[in-house]
């Protein structure tokens, strides 16, 4: 297995989130991955590699994200501290939006303040944007892409270990800790590489929202997720399971959600069910957006998983026989996470 570690994640550390009217430090923090990398020391499951610094990374991103949210991504930084060089020492987070689904406020005129145009861009007040945070996205992105070629020269499995996370963002948002879609770069880049069909199946403990959106409405890629009822848990606004796909994507999305304070008995039948439907659409290489947030312990999360049933959700997705590539997404369960993630990888190898 190929592991594509992102070696900028750190520059990526988000202070605080919004939580309850309050800030609270950041979940999505430095140490998360530093974690996983050191139980891959421990136990050595697969190559640490970094991606090839001349890979088209820009043009992969551009695949999936729109050419104006990517501007602002690769700009906002410095935006922000041309607002108020004060801001140099704060990171910046929204805190006004147009509610452009509601059609309450107009979103045809771009705007010039910055506050307004990463409210435009980012859905929640929980991602902080860093000095970082680009340099940081971009190379998770360049993992992301090293994992799907690596497949498409034949490895059977390949991670992009890689923080920021990703299912969160859609074509043209941010939010949930995440900025680029780098599940979704994957399985373009797959599409992209000749494979007629891609499937993803996400088993973080959020749904997938910008993954599901990004594949919306198109039959190639099939996307499934597991996942915390939003009628209780965060995203909220997305992933019920009456979601199906639209217009040429009916029927391309699956949807699980269970309800908070659900175990591994329930969780694993219903990867059963995730797995029987992505073996039904017949796909040619399979996309795991991976998170492990899903443990007992998680601080914000509300499934009850054990480290050891991390090992039979790796065999479990290793029956399926795919070529896999793997991204890694929410566990904030810090101490555990790379444990926990190692055990998939383990369970996966067989
Ligand atoms: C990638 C991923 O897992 N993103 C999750 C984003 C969740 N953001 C909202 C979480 C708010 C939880 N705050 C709980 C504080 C408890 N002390
Ligand atoms: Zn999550």
């Amino acid at each position: 297995m190929k592991i594509f570690h992102n070696t900028r994640h750190a520059e990526h550390a988000g202070r605080q989130e919004m939580f309850r009217g309050r800030m609270v430090d950041c979940h999505e923090v430095p140490d998360r991955l530093q974690y996983v990398l050191n139980e891959l020391q421990r136990r050595p499951v697969g190559q640490l590699l970094a991606p090839d610094a001349a890979l088209e990374v820009d043009a992969a991103m551009a695949r999936i994200h729109a050419p104006d949210y990517l501007y602002f991504l690769a700009r906002a930084w410095d935006d922000w501290v041309a607002q108020d060089p004060a801001n140099a020492e704060r990171d910046a987070l929204p805190s006004v939006w147009p509610l452009a689904s509601r059609h309450a406020f107009r979103t045809d005129v771009p705007p010039l303040n910055f506050a307004a145009r990463l409210g435009q861009y980012a859905y929640d007040s929980g991602t902080p944007l860093t000095a970082g945070s680009w340099v940081a996205a971009r190379e998770g992105a360049a993992c992301a892409l090293a994992a799907a070629l690596a497949v498409l020269a034949g490895e059977r499995l390949s991670m992009a270990l890689t923080r920021p996370p990703g299912h969160h963002a859609g074509p043209n948002y941010m939010g949930g800790y995440c900025f680029i879609n780098n599940g979704a770069v994957a399985a373009q880049a797959l599409r992209d590489g000749g494979l007629q069909r891609v499937a993803v199946l996400d088993v973080d403990y959020h749904h997938g929202n910008g993954t599901q959106t990004c594949f919306y409405e198109r039959s190639d890629v099939f996307t499934a997720s597991i996942h915390g009822d939003p009628r209780t848990e965060y995203p909220f606004f997305l992933g019920h399971a009456d979601e199906r796909g639209h217009g040429a994507g009916a029927g391309f999305n699956l949807n699980l959600p269970l309800p908070r304070g659900t175990g591994f008995d329930v969780w694993q039948a219903t990867l059963q069910t995730a797995l029987q439907a992505v073996s039904d659409f017949a796909p040619q290489a399979l996309v795991v957006p991976l998170g492990l947030d899903t443990f007992e312990g998680d601080p914000i999360s509300g499934f009850k998983l054990h480290s050891a049933d991390y090992l039979q959700l790796g065999r479990a997705i290793a029956q399926l026989g795919l070529p896999t590539v793997l991204t890694f997404e929410g566990g904030y369960a810090v101490a555990e996470v790379g444990v926990n993630t190692v055990n998939v990888l383990e369970g996966l190898q067989g």
